[in-house]
């Protein structure tokens, strides 16, 4: 939110002030400004003799005469159309908030399925054209393209900092019945009321990330889908933003428009019999690009010798070949032979990238001048946008919200909440022994706050509990006690928070661990008689007091029959003799005690 610096003559409306040169800021309207751009499809056809077609210079008149998309008299104590023009109109309050949305309509107005790569580039400058002066962009489009456009304009848009929204409808705003009134209103309101810095699709109440989108119903008002990611927002009874899942910019680079594209790419769907001959002739120059749809998860006949061979030889002659998936939802992997062979053929993995969006994600890294195909290759395999899921290969991280955690994530370019969940899952334990080790309960507090599991151990199975025990620190042993850190934990090696406590001889940590209820196992105490014994022929008391206090029994024989006191007579230490005396009656009176 934030209030409109307004033109003077705007300024003296809104004010009781009539001077012309006031300043006066005008804090009970705040304003944000969204440009839609109509570039036609459903939302706005009207009927003619072959069908739906779009109708021109309809849009703004009409929805000038629909209050809930206009407050005329709002607009005329304002000066909005003597400021701003007749394209400009203005929602009624929503939010505390007025959304001022101007209507730049395209000529022609097309069916999205005329749609070309200009009229991406179009749009793409457009919005830089007029980027600095709104606060969101909505873009009117039919349905037919839709997920092909919002994928393109992803990539086009570099370092996005403000919404940028497509939408449309299955049935026009006109009719009756219709989606259309939803669907805008829905993006008006999200593009002016929320900085999410991404493409994305609105349709249906849900708004989607527009690269993870595709159409998937032609009779139906929920026509789109995200297969391999949640949404970004839903719209009930309130606007949820799923803010996990939004795309982080990370970087500070100014918004620009990257408008080439190239257009010798191409999208081939593998089946069952396809000939090498027609393989051959779709890879033929100037093709530069192409997404093989193949089965499943990422397979294509390894027993076809002679369409790998094509595939390679193009490969080999510098064509990128990406492979996705012809299913849905999932992603490919190369956990078959079938799938194997692709990689043999110089074929890149696409993840979980829709068909629409490797397809135009190739368009845009091949249209990069200053590159080397290496390096295309490169950023055709990273995650640019959000298009695609990290592969983390398994890895099982643990931390909720840390700025530390974020900015791993930012910089592995993860953006959605599985992910996040992913790393945090992975670093919590290694991070959390590292507070332990320094005794830094600020830093362990931060990742409890986090909702890290601070009792999980590291790749050594070391938990902080662990590590704290071996420090000797014994408010960070308090305090992960407190927190229910497990005395019982054992690491690869069989030690536990005790035994690591004993041999680093932390007195004060034994005895707390010891009244939390740790305890030595059976086969511990019997091999503590060599143990002891061997202490009492250094003559080492404070290690005898130690296994002491870890619960020891002092009369149990060593490896030879004799006890600890025994071997202390034997090489004649009264001194140890009259210690251990000591220990033992003190043992004896606890005992007494208890
Ligand atoms: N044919 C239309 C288009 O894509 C379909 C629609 O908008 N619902 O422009």
């Amino acid at each position: 939110a934030r209030t409109i610096p307004l033109h003077p003559c705007r300024r003296r409306m809104l004010s009781s002030c009539t001077s012309i040169e006031c300043i006066e800021p005008v804090t009970s309207y705040i304003e944000a400004r969204v440009l839609v751009i109509n570039t036609g499809g459903t939302i706005g056809m009207t009927l003619h003799d072959n069908g739906l077609a779009p109708q021109a210079n309809a849009f703004v008149k009409n929805l000038r005469k629909l209050p809930f998309f206009h407050d005329e008299k709002y607009a005329q104590e304002t000066g909005l159309f003597e400021y701003y023009g007749d394209e400009t109109l203005v929602l009624p309050l929503s939010k505390n908030k007025r959304i001022v949305y101007t209507i730049l309509e395209y000529d022609p107005l097309l069916d999205s399925s005329n749609m070309t790569t200009e009229d991406w580039a179009k749009i793409g400058k457009d919005i830089e054209k007029n980027y600095e002066s709104y606060d969101g962009f909505v873009i009117l489009h039919g349905t037919d393209t839709m997920a092909y456009t919002a994928s393109a304009l992803s990539f086009m848009c570099e370092h996005l900092g403000k919404p940028i929204i497509v939408t449309g409808s299955q049935v026009p705003i006109y009719e009756m019945r219709n989606d259309g009134r939803d669907n805008f209103l829905g993006a008006l309101l999200i593009a002016g009321q929320f900085v999410i810095p991404e493409v994305c699709l609105y349709f249906y109440n849900k708004l989607y990330r527009g690269n993870r989108s595709t159409k998937v119903d032609t009779g139906s008002f929920n026509a789109f889908a995200s297969p391999n990611l949640t949404p970004l927002a839903t719209a009930e009874v309130d606007i949820t933003i799923n803010w996990d899942t939004v795309w982080r910019a990370n970087t500070t680079a100014k918004f620009q428009v990257s408008p080439e594209l190239n257009r010798n790419v191409g999208l081939l769907r593998l089946f069952p019999g396809i000939t090498a001959a027609t393989v051959r002739a779709f890879l033929q120059p100037p093709m530069e690009g192409v997404v093989l749809e193949t089965y499943g998860s990422g397979n294509a006949p390894d027993n076809r010798k002679d369409l790998l061979d094509e595939l390679k030889e193009a490969t080999d002659r510098g064509v990128i070949i990406m492979n996705c998936t012809q299913c849905l939802r999932g992603t490919v992997s190369a956990s078959y032979a079938t799938g194997t062979v692709l990689l043999d053929a110089g074929l890149l993995p696409g993840s979980d990238m829709t068909p629409e969006a490797a397809l135009s994600k190739l368009s845009y890294v091949l249209a990069k001048k200053d590159i080397s195909l290496d390096a295309k290759k490169k950023m055709m395999a990273r995650n640019l946008r959000g298009e695609m899921s990290a592969d983390l290969a398994g890895a099982k991280l643990c931390l909720r919200d840390s700025r530390f955690i974020q900015a791993i994530a930012k910089s592995l370019s993860i953006s959605c909440k599985e992910e996040l969940e992913a790393i945090r899952d992975a670093l919590t334990p290694p991070l959390a022994c590292a507070a332990a080790k320094n005794g830094d309960i600020e830093a362990l507090e931060a990742l409890k706050e986090m909702g890290s599991n601070l009792c999980l151990g590291d790749y050594d199975g070391r938990t902080p509990l662990h590590v704290a025990a071996c420090e000797g620190n014994h408010k960070v042993v308090e305090y992960l006690l407190g927190l229910g850190a497990s005395v019982y934990a054992k690491d690869r090696y069989g030690d536990t928070p005790l035994s690591n406590a004993v041999r680093f001889r932390n007195k004060e940590v034994v005895k707390l661990l010891r009244k939390t209820g740790a305890h030595f196992s059976k086969d511990e105490l019997d091999e503590a008689g060599t143990e002891l014994c061997s202490l009492a022929a250094s003559a080492d008391l404070d290690g005898l007091e130690i296994w002491s206090l870890a619960g020891a029994d002092l009369n149990k024989p060593g490896y030879d029959g004799r006890a600890a006191i025994g071997v202390a007579q034997a090489v004649g230490n009264q001194k140890v003799v009259a210690f251990l005396v000591q220990l033992l009656s003190k043992k004896a009176k606890n005992e007494v005690i208890k």
